[in-house]
């Protein structure tokens, strides 16, 4: 945060009015089925994207990302889809969806700092635009953090930002992560509805597991855990394994996904994929006009039964089931709905092999990261067999880091 705010000074000459951020995300299961008016369960991560900000009189919007060293400056009045291009679309883009909401806002100056990896599948676009509402929400009295129903608002706004300035067909998970998780807790999002529950995920309280130290790009991890009486970490953690196979979410292939269910749902007769209840998926399966359709369809009813399988699971304190529900997500999402990629492949089989419950893709896939629910002890053998086994092929080292359920986003400073 120091940093912003200085860079913040450097950059525009005075101190900025506040910091906001946001979160970065991993979705613990139900993946890809945001557009399909389904069930997710994301955290927030503990990687944050900071904004410090800064109002202006006029419509100018100038924004300064540390991360590219560059300085990017539009009138709010040139905003729409395509302009600008680049990063500062998913910034202009939140002006300019609030600005078509009705809300009154004016120019900003912007310094943006992200600790979330770009183009990990960790949403750090969503961090971005979540951070930089948050902002223009307290600076321009919108009054849209102070309860869940303006935070949804809010993220609507983002999605708009996403979709229709920066061009991704992406689905509303991200931004609904990013505003309306919280700590210690798993975020059940019903994407028709827009209920949410919030379902305890604090690996560390009930003796089940313990999620701390993040690792740097050295691929070592500091999973402390509980100690147990051997002095050996007792307990689980989640790992983040960040592949650093590049994933895209506006090259065709996630655009490609989402007409294909909306094309099945049509020939269904259904509105959305999640109507089709998974009883009667064999039946709906054998009414589709070819095998691509079908397994994209059986992904998706499958996808939204484990949701609610894992949300039981957690609830029991089942951890073993939860595993054996990442292990069949990503199956389908590899063989059926053909997301995942040799890296995102040999990670999960890494993670497995050192002792993981259960591992999985994580986000949009076609590169990215995935996660795996490990006993803490195993954390250490884990990094190492997944380091290994990317140095065989001659992958790049991938990023290696355990997570806990943070906040979603809000005022710092
Ligand atoms: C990306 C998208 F942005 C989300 O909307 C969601 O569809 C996800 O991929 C897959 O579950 O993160």
């Amino acid at each position: 945060m120091t940093r912003v705010v200085d860079t913040h000074r450097q950059v525009f000459g005075s101190d900025p009015e506040g910091v906001w951020s946001a979160p970065g995300r991993v979705n613990l299961i139900g993946e890809h089925t945001d557009y399909n008016d389904g069930l997710v369960l994301p955290i927030a991560l503990p990687q944050r994207t900071d904004a410090a900000c800064s109002p202006r009189a006029d419509d100018l919007l100038r924004v300064w990302s540390v991360q590219t060293d560059e300085l990017v400056e539009v009138a709010l009045a040139d905003v729409g889809p395509g302009r600008p291009e680049g990063w500062a679309a998913y910034v202009a883009g939140v002006l300019w969806a609030l600005r078509a909401a009705g809300h009154e806002v004016r120019g900003l100056d912007v310094t943006v700092d992200s600790a979330v990896p770009v183009g990990a599948g960790l949403s750090s676009s969503a961090a971005l635009e979540c951070a930089v509402g948050a902002a223009a929400s307290d600076l321009f009295g919108l009054g849209l953090l102070a309860d869940d129903a303006g935070r949804a608002a809010l993220a609507a706004g983002c999605v708009r930002a996403e979709n229709e300035v920066a061009g991704a067909p992406t689905g509303g998970m991200d931004q609904s992560a990013a505003l309306l998780c919280r700590v210690d807790h798993a975020l059940l999002l019903d994407c028709r509805s827009g209920a949410t529950e919030h379902v305890p995920f604090d690996l560390a309280s009930d003796g089940t597991a313990s999620g701390h130290g993040t690792t740097a790009g050295d691929g070592s991890a500091s999973g402390s855990g509980t100690e147990s009486g051997d002095g050996a970490p007792s307990g689980h953690v989640l790992l983040v394994t960040d592949t650093r196979a590049e994933h895209s979410l506006n090259d065709g292939q996630y655009g490609e996904r989402r007409s294909s269910c909306e094309q099945a749902a049509a020939e269904l007769g259904v509105a959305a994929l999640r109507d089709v209840d998974p009883k009667d998926l064999d039946d709906a399966l054998a009414r589709l006009s070819d095998d691509v359709l079908r397994r994209r369809t059986r992904h998706i009813v499958t996808e939204i039964a484990r949701v609610r399988a894992c949300v039981e699971a957690l609830r029991a304190g089942d951890l073993a089931g939860v595993g054996r529900l990442f292990d069949a997500s990503h199956a389908s999402l590899r063989d059926d709905y053909e997301v995942s990629c040799a890296e995102l492949d040999a990670s999960v089989e890494a993670a497995r092999g050192a002792g993981a419950l259960g591992a999985r893709m994580t986000g949009g896939g076609f590169g990215g990261s995935s996660i795996a629910l490990l006993p803490a002890g195993a954390v250490d053998d884990a990094v190492r067999a997944t380091t290994a086994a990317f140095a065989e092929r001659g992958w790049r080292e991938p990023r290696c880091f355990v997570v806990t359920a943070g906040v979603a986003a809000g005022r710092d400073a």
